[in-house]
């Protein structure tokens, strides 16, 4: 069906949320507007239907306040309160929104003041230091300012895998609402999980191409139809990155998906191996040059095995080997997450996590986890509100006290400072105590390289360190790695028997691929762990599981894929 009021009300509230954003309005007021904005794009009844019969607050998503502005639109063909909230912010201005360091409130009072409402306009006023002096921007934060905005633009050019692949899942969702899709996949560097995109390829199969493609093409969150043909089209979302869609016929989706899900350098490699058995490889199939003999597409698996190859998982296709490796029958068992027994690195509202101590060890539980570890930070982690040695004491025995409740193993833990001399946070006596010890990087993370990896290779030394958690301390878009030289630190960790980390977290995501890889051939013990401090983000645990994998890493590599017993015998030996 033609969902155009859906749709219409779906784009009022998504920029309703985005204006609340900007009026410093509670993030809940503005996820209740984008999320209704989801449940309208996605509802295939038309929502006139469902108002007329009084039922709008039984959509997930929509609640009382929402309903009304719904019935409003309905009525009247506006929402009073969005063209309240609109009421002088140009549209370009929202976009300040996404400077790191600049708040709504600064944005507000520099637009109020100077008339900043665009980014480059921010830019100028910032490099004609015409800023200072207003909104309270001083000489230093016109500095911070002009680096983010270099950050902003780097950033604007990928996007990082987990806001892609929400955004991805989102429209997935709309497409399939509104018929017309058969099969739906989502390629490119999505699907191969690499740690940022540029751009989102979804794959789809259709008897009525000109359905999908107009429903693609309207959708609420689509800023810009960059193209728009009968099999394919090309539009910007509203956060920013570009969206292609293709519609391909059934005998083609195989081939279609494979090529399209690449690498560029993956393709040019099977390409290769095609022409030297006489055929040709395209996103229609794979043919017999002589002939023109169509001798597979379907599926992925037969276009591989056409070339004589296994089917080779996406997160390997960066021609890194695993086309020698599906050739001689030597592709790695990768690590998946039925594999891990526990989460190694989570947070409590005892320092900077949302969660009490209980409803972390419930919620990891209830994800069938074998143990769960509290590794709250130190001290010095001032800002994430550290424990003090006493403090860590007492949430030991909290945890001791706890535990009689619970199946699972609550193992106390500490994400203990690694201080610039490479001395730990904590004295070894209060280490000893616990069954599992984090180290990591926090303050000062500035140093120079020689004395950075000094500082972590020292700190690998102490013989209660375990795990060395976010090793390069790298945040996508905002934060450069430390500067150290890894291989010291890979060293060190294979001298004292130590396991690194891949963090889950969707703007650390490290170890990177590359370095997990080099790491785990070394035989160093990889963690992968989500570092959670609310509820959702034990969830993140896929993300770093799609960098093992990209690391080419199996169950066996990983230190938390182990039972208890071996965990513990590994961390405190001769306990
Ligand atoms: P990115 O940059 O994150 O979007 O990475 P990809 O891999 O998604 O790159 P994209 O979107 O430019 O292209 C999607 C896939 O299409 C790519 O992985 C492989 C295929 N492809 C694109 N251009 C070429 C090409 O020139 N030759 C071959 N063989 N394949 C290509
Ligand atoms: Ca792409």
């Amino acid at each position: 069906m033609e969902a155009v009021k859906n749709f219409e009300i779906a784009r009022l509230f998504y920029e309703m949320a985005s204006l609340l954003e900007v009026q410093n309005e509670n993030t809940f007021r503005v996820r209740a507007y984008q999320r209704g904005a989801q449940a309208l794009e996605t509802l295939a009844e038309d929502v006139a239907t469902v108002a007329a019969r009084g039922e709008l607050t039984r959509l997930a998503g929509i609640g009382k306040d929402l309903a009304s502005a719904i019935d409003e639109y309905l009525r009247t063909g506006a929402i009073a309160r969005l063209d309240t909230l609109r009421g002088g912010y140009p549209p370009s201005f929202l976009t300040l929104l996404e400077i790191r360091g600049l708040g709504p409130k600064t944005a507000k009072a520099l637009y109020d003041t100077v008339g900043v409402d665009s980014v480059p306009k921010l830019e100028e006023l910032c490099r004609t230091k015409a800023i200072i002096g207003h909104a309270g921007v001083r000489e230093k934060t016109c500095e911070n300012i002009l680096k983010a905005i270099e950050r902003w633009k780097v950033g604007q050019a990928r996007t990082v895998l987990s806001t892609a692949r929400g955004i991805a899942r989102q429209v997935v969702e709309v497409l399939r609402a509104h018929g017309g899709v058969d099969r739906i996949e989502v390629a490119g560097s999505l699907r191969r999980m690499r740690e940022t995109v540029k751009d989102i390829d979804i794959l789809v199969t259709s008897r009525e191409p000109a359905r999908v493609i107009r429903t693609f093409t309207t959708m609420p969150s689509v800023v810009d139809v960059i193209a728009k043909g009968d099999t394919k089209a090309s539009i910007r979302h509203q956060d920013g990155l570009a969206i292609d869609l293709r519609v391909v016929p059934p005998e083609s989706f195989g081939a279609a998906l494979q090529y399209f899900t690449g690498s560029k350098d993956h393709n040019v490699r099977t390409r290769e191996m095609a022409q030297r058995m006489g055929l040709t490889i395209s996103e229609y199939g794979v043919f017999e040059v002589k002939t023109g003999r169509r001798v597979a597409g379907a599926t992925e698996e037969d276009v591989y095995a056409a070339i004589g190859l296994a089917w080779i998982p996406p997160e390997l296709r960066e021609n890194g080997g695993e086309i020698e490796a599906a050739r001689d029958g030597r592709l790695p068992a990768l690590l998946t997450e039925g594999d891990i027994r526990g989460d190694l690195h989570a947070h409590t509202d005892w320092s900077d996590g949302q969660l009490p101590l209980e409803r972390l060890v419930e919620a990891a539980q209830a994800r069938g986890y074998d143990y769960i570890i509290v590794s709250d930070h130190s001290k010095s982690t001032t800002i994430a509100n550290g424990l003090t040695a006493d403090a860590l004491r007492a949430q030991i025995a909290k945890i001791r006290a706890l535990q009689p409740r619970f199946r699972i193993r609550i193992l106390a833990g500490s994400e203990c400072d690694i201080l610039a001399d490479g001395t730990l946070d904590f004295p070894d006596d209060v280490l000893g105590e616990l069954d599992v010890c984090l180290g990591a990087v926090h303050m000062r993370y500035k140093q120079d390289r020689e004395s950075m990896t000094r500082r972590i290779v020292r700190g690998l030394g102490n013989p209660w360190v375990n795990i060395l958690v976010h090793p390069t301390g790298r945040r996508l878009g905002s934060r450069d790695p430390y500067d150290v030289d890894m291989d010291a630190v890979f060293a060190a960790a294979k001298a004292h028997g130590k396991a690194v980390e891949i963090n889950c977290s969707p703007e650390r995501l490290d170890l990177n691929d590359v370095h997990a890889r080099r790491a785990a051939e070394l035989g160093i013990p990889i963690a992968v762990s989500t570092d959670t401090h609310h509820l959702s983000e034990l969830a993140n645990l896929d993300l770093g599981i799609a960098m093992a994998r990209r690391a080419w890493i199996g169950p066996t590599q990983v230190v938390n894929t182990r039972p208890l017993a071996d965990v513990l015998r590994w961390a405190r030996p001769g306990r």
